[in-house]
Formats: C-alpha cells, sequence, structure tokens
C-alpha cells in the first residue's frame, strides 16, 4: 500500500546521495529531456560544438559549446571563462528560461539555495570519447555547486576524492540524470569512461551533458 501511494504521487524524484554534498536525482530531468535536447540543437546552430585544444596540446575527444553569459573554453594558451565563442566571434546564446529553472531548483533540492548559473557548458560524447580525471576548479565562486544533466546514451562516471591517488568509484549516468555538486564534492577529481556505442532514441549515438556553474 504504502508504495503505491508513493508511486501513485511522486512526491520528489528518486534522491541517492553520492557524497557528501553530491546528490544524484534519478531520472530529475527525463520528463525535461526532448525539450532539453531540442533546445541544445538550436544552441548549437548558433555556436557550434567544437573539438577544443588543450594547453598541453592535445584536442579533447568530447566537443563543446555552451549558453549564458560565459562559456568555458579551451586552448594553448589556457581554460578559462568567455562571454564569446571563439569560433564564432559572437556572445554565447543566451541560457533557455527553463534550463536554469531546471538547475536552480535541482540545487535548491540539494541544499544549495539561492543558486544563480551564469554559464552552461554542453559536452557532447560520440563512441570512444572520454573525459580524463580532473577538477573543476576555473569557476571565481567555488562555494557554488555545479549540476549536471545527462543526456541520450548512458556514461561510466567517475567519481575519486580530493587527490588524483584516490581511487574514482565509478557509476552509471543515464538519459535525464541531474547530479548536483556541492560542499566537499565541489573540488572531487571525476571524469568519464570512453562512450560505448549505441543508439539512443532522442539523441542518436551521442551522449550530451549539461553542466551549469557559476563561473563569475
Ligand atoms: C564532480 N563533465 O564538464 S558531469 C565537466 O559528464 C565534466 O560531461 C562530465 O566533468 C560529463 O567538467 C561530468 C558531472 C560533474 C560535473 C562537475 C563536477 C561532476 C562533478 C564538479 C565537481 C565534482
Ligand atoms: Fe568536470
Amino acid at each position: 500500500m504504502d508504495t503505491l501511494l508513493g508511486e501513485a504521487r511522486k512526491p520528489e524524484p528518486e534522491t541517492e546521495p553520492l557524497a557528501d554534498g553530491a546528490v544524484l536525482f534519478r531520472g530529475g530531468a527525463r520528463a525535461e529531456a526532448p525539450a532539453l535536447f531540442a533546445a541544445v540543437q538550436a544552441i548549437a546552430e548558433a555556436a557550434p560544438f567544437r573539438h577544443m585544444t588543450t594547453p598541453g596540446g592535445f584536442v579533447m575527444s568530447i566537443a563543446i559549446t555552451n549558453c549564458g553569459d560565459f562559456g568555458w573554453t579551451s586552448d594553448r594558451r589556457g581554460y578559462r571563462y568567455a562571454p564569446c565563442d571563439p569560433g564564432t566571434g559572437k556572445p554565447w546564446p543566451a541560457m533557455p528560461p527553463f534550463f536554469r529553472a531546471l538547475a536552480v531548483g535541482a540545487a535548491a533540492r540539494a541544499g544549495f539555495p539561492g543558486f544563480a548559473p551564469d554559464s552552461c557548458l554542453i559536452n557532447r560524447y560520440e563512441p570512444g570519447a572520454r573525459l580524463s580525471l580532473h577538477q573543476d576548479k576555473d569557476e571565481k565562486r567555488l562555494a557554488a555547486p555545479i549540476v549536471s544533466v545527462s543526456l541520450g546514451l548512458p556514461a561510466r562516471f567517475l567519481f575519486g576524492g580530493l587527490t588524483r591517488q584516490e581511487k574514482p568509484r565509478r557509476f552509471r549516468l543515464e538519459n535525464g540524470d541531474v547530479v548536483v555538486w556541492g560542499g566537499p564534492a565541489r573540488m572531487a577529481f571525476h571524469g568519464v569512461d570512453p562512450l560505448a556505442g549505441g543508439n539512443h532514441p532522442l539523441t542518436g549515438r551521442c551522449r550530451v551533458n549539461l553542466t551549469f556553474r557559476q563561473a563569475s
């Protein structure tokens, strides 16, 4: 009876604490996923996905675009947030209001009220693309959380500790999963294993990840 009532009322998305400061809302954006992906396609028409070069001279296997007041970029001179797309020279497309609302709502449910994202980094993974273990520390306000939304093909996410030496745990992120990374988890090393092949009904042969950030 409890179960039936719980399912019928769906009071909150399924919540899994991952670590101190990190909360996974399993399927938290599944209903919005088609609208999110459609908006990503429109953003990518104005600001095409690009494989950026790292300061070390490697071309990233994931392709990147952004929306919002600032976008994360990389080239031989370093990583930074910039108001314009270096590919087009134009400002990044505006962040759609429902993107911001989704991220702000998820952050609040995870215990981070007042999240004010000014940047949404959009990563596209094709089979074989990966993200090696790293920390996100290019943002000015490291006290603010990062909110991530996964679309399309599933990925194996690596979640490590505060040092590179700590062995990362792996778990699956799927279409519509929302994760809030704040508090002590904000500076954790993390990455994504090479994407497996597949064909997703929404995105086709790729995974798209959105990360909402307070960059400035
Ligand atoms: C944990 N993106 O863009 S999202 C990134 O799936 C990035 O594309 C991955 O790492 C992706 O920088 C992971 C989940 C995520 C994002 C930021 C974090 C986890 C995080 C920041 C701190 C700790
Ligand atoms: Fe990251």
